[in-house]
């Protein structure tokens, strides 16, 4: 008998080879253990409010009122919300056909890309167009976006940072492309050594692969380091020489927990090293309400900015967009008010710089924290979460535990973070989601439970570890 199209053995090979870690076997048996009533510490996404962050209340404010319309004809209105907020959802309001029911352009409403190109420019220093700024459901859909324009078949190569946020490699896979890795040095701070980018190309072009994109990810996701200015530089004359499109993943740009390097943007460098390069390369940065101190994942929304991009692929992106329609409006108001944010004077300015403050020092302490706490433990090694969300210490597994893995059909990685599931209701993503080196193992969790119960976590996962280790067997070194 013939088969259907979504019978599972005649659906596209794109989607079931596509891997995506963090929702992967550790999620789902967390989960299960959840409905068996076990109490599970989610530390597998970087999802803040889920783990309790609370919102911050002047952009939840605007959008409520821009959502809810009618409260601004209430003469009682100015009693519950305050006059920055009012006139701001009348602001975004006014800049929409309709209100939030209503579609926006498919790039975006053109109001809210000013506003980001303002913002850019203010970053930078260098001017930006809002007609090169497109809105979107997430960074995630503009990534996708994006490498679905760059991606024409299985010999199409994308550089990409091993280890990387699963993203780039589920989407490459979904898309037909070829994944080109290069590896950060863990021993280097997971720092960037461009000897490998020249190795990774010329191996991928030695078997035929035309490399067209290279991802960074900076602060990076899963390791948490700030890429430097130099290294930056390196990075965009690389792609100068070898004609790569750079995308910037600066999702993680507020998330800083150190003043050594602070955030640098690659639209920064690239403009800083001047004619011609500035000119040559064609970069994309992506950005989210997701993160930083906002954390507003449930809302998706984000943005890209497209430099040197010729106008006719602008066009075709713009077109691939529209058969999207829109994207969603209350998040593109959402990242409206990202970025531009309550100005000193405003009523609303205090409270929101108590709040967003609160957060990004809870966030740096909680860094430290877990960084500290995994270095304390036998066998475990952890660089420090200079940005981003995430702790990803490396497990030095004795081999009688790699053995046990085997014989339980597991990766030795994912044999241990069930274990560590099961005995303390720690869920986490293993480091084999993410990509590493051969022969070496990792976790991640993310550094975002609260922090008043970050010291019990961190203690019952040092019991857990110290049992781990004594069970199977010790004999390692510290790095
Ligand atoms: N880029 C990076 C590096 C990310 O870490 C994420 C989300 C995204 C893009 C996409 O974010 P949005 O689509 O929400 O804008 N990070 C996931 C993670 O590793 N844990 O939680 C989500």
């Amino acid at each position: 008998m013939s088969l259907k199209a979504l019978d599972y053995d005649s659906l596209n090979e794109n989607v079931k080879n596509c891997q995506y870690a963090v929702r992967g076997e550790l999620y789902l048996r967390a989960s299960e253990l959840q409905k068996e009533g076990k109490k599970i510490i989610f530390t597998n996404v970087g999802n803040p409010h889920a783990l309790g962050q609370k919102p911050l209340t002047f952009p939840r404010q605007v959008v409520a009122l821009c959502q809810a319309p009618f409260l601004l004809d209430d003469p009682n209105v100015g009693m519950i919300f305050p006059a920055d907020a009012i006139a701001r959802a009348k602001h975004y309001l006014s800049l929409t056909s309709g209100g939030l029911g209503a579609y926006s352009d498919s790039r975006g409403l053109p109001g809210v890309r000013k506003e980001v190109a303002e913002f850019i420019e203010r970053r930078d220093g260098y001017p930006s167009d809002p007609e090169l700024i497109f809105l979107t459901d997430g960074a995630s859909k503009g990534v996708m976006q994006i490498l679905n324009c760059v991606i024409r078949g299985q010999k199409d190569g994308i550089l990409v940072p091993v280890p990387q946020y699963p993203l780039y490699s589920a989407t490459i896979s979904l898309l037909g492309g070829t994944l080109v890795p290069y590896y950060l040095e863990e021993s280097e701070n997971w720092g960037l050594d461009v000897n490998n980018l020249r190795q990774s190309v010329a191996q991928a072009r030695s078997q035929g692969i035309t490399v067209r994109a290279m991802v960074i990810i900076n602060p990076g996701n899963p390791t948490g380091q700030c890429l430097s200015e130099a290294n930056l530089r390196e990075i965009l004359r690389f792609c100068c020489n070898e004609r790569l499109v750079l995308l910037g993943d600066e999702v993680y740009q507020q998330n800083i927990y150190q003043d050594e390097r602070p955030f640098i943007s690659s639209k920064k460098v690239l403009m800083d090293m001047g004619a011609p390069i500035s000119k040559e390369v064609q970069l994309i940065s992506f950005h989210t309400v997701s993160k930083g101190y906002w954390g507003e994942c449930g809302q998706r929304g984000g943005y890209f900015e497209m430099t040197n991009i010729p106008p006719k692929t602008v066009e075709e992106i713009y077109k691939v967009a529209s058969i999207a329609l829109s994207p969603n409006v209350s998040a593109q108001i959402f990242m409206g008010l990202m970025v531009s944010p309550p100005k000193p004077g405003d009523i609303s300015y205090d409270q929101f710089v108590r709040e967003s403050k609160g957060i990004l020092e809870s966030l740096r302490r909680r860094a430290r924290m877990m960084t500290d706490g995994f270095n304390s433990c036998k066998n475990v090694v952890c660089n420090f979460t200079e940005g981003a969300m995430y702790s990803f210490p490396q497990i030095k597994l004795p081999p009688k535990a790699i053995q046990a893995a085997k014989q339980a059909g597991k990766v030795p990685d994912v044999f241990y973070c069930l274990k560590l599931l099961e005995a303390t209701g720690i869920s986490t993503v293993p480091g084999s989601g993410f990509g590493q080196k051969e022969g070496v193992f990792h976790l991640r969790t993310t550094i975002l439970p609260a922090e008043e119960e970050m010291p019990e976590i961190m203690d019952s996962f040092k019991k857990f570890n110290d049992e781990f280790m004594s069970q199977y067997g010790v004999g390692y070194s510290r790095m």
